[in-house]
């Protein structure tokens, strides 16, 4: 079975919970669209937990990429640059992430970063016949649309909010995480938001009163983290 889940944001109770409704199979694969760091304070031993997990596939977040941009050797961004990007984390809830990376052993940070820096902008997977384009906020390739925002192509396809697809013609479901949706649909806020050809997964688990979604794209069955009060 295939799962896609997003935006963890450091709450382990809830990934916990996700993980122990859908039991993961060793043939199961579970897609996750990025921001499993900062706002909750264990996304560092979520991240490691997850490199771990051999049917995990991890995408890039604009919460990874901060961190990288911020944490990465010199020769790939100039001091000044990572000083700046250092605070642009912390103003976005990374400071605890970056306190749980000051206590790991270097070569447990160097391999995490190392880790970060390869992962996926996107993935296309075809399940039961639909095709599917996995992405945290916005699919790389539209990034000449609207160059004159970013400063790049990643941090297009890390930040920007797409709510409605340009090509709605073309037959495949885009899924997203990154815009929590209770900003899109006030009256259903944690739960996951369904546009044209698109999905919205981020049902807020960074936020107090949100959760953690996960669809399973074979029957379209989405799971809901319970928090302990719930029972
Ligand atoms: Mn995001």
């Amino acid at each position: 079975m295939i799962y896609v889940t997003s935006d963890i944001h450091g709450n382990w109770q809830r990934f916990q919970s996700i993980l122990d409704q859908i039991d993961l199979a060793p043939e199961d694969t579970l897609y996750i669209l990025g921001d499993v760091i900062d706002r909750f304070p264990n996304g560092g031993r979520i991240l490691r937990r997850i490199m771990k997990m051999p049917n995990a596939r991890l995408l890039m977040g604009n919460h990874e990429w901060m961190m990288y941009t911020a944490l990465c050797p010199d020769q790939e961004v100039p001091e000044w640059e990572r000083e700046e990007n250092l605070e642009i984390w912390y103003q976005n809830g990374g400071g605890v992430t970056h306190n749980y990376l000051k206590h790991l052993r270097k070569d447990a940070r160097r391999e995490l970063l190392e880790y970060v820096r390869r992962l996926p902008l996107q993935v296309r997977i075809q399940v039961e016949g639909r095709e599917y384009r996995l992405v945290h906020a916005a699919p790389v390739e539209w990034y000449p649309r609207y160059a004159g925002e970013y400063g790049s192509p990643v941090e297009f396809a890390v930040w920007h909010r797409i709510l409605q697809r340009p090509d709605p013609e073309e037959k495949y479901t885009l899924i997203v995480g990154h815009t929590p949706t209770a900003y899109l649909q006030a009256d259903h806020p944690s739960r996951i938001w369904r546009g044209e050809g698109i999905l919205d997964i981020d049902c807020g688990c960074g936020t107090r009163y949100g959760r953690l979604a996960c669809l399973r794209l074979e029957d379209g069955e989405v799971f809901y983290s319970r928090d302990p009060e719930e029972g």
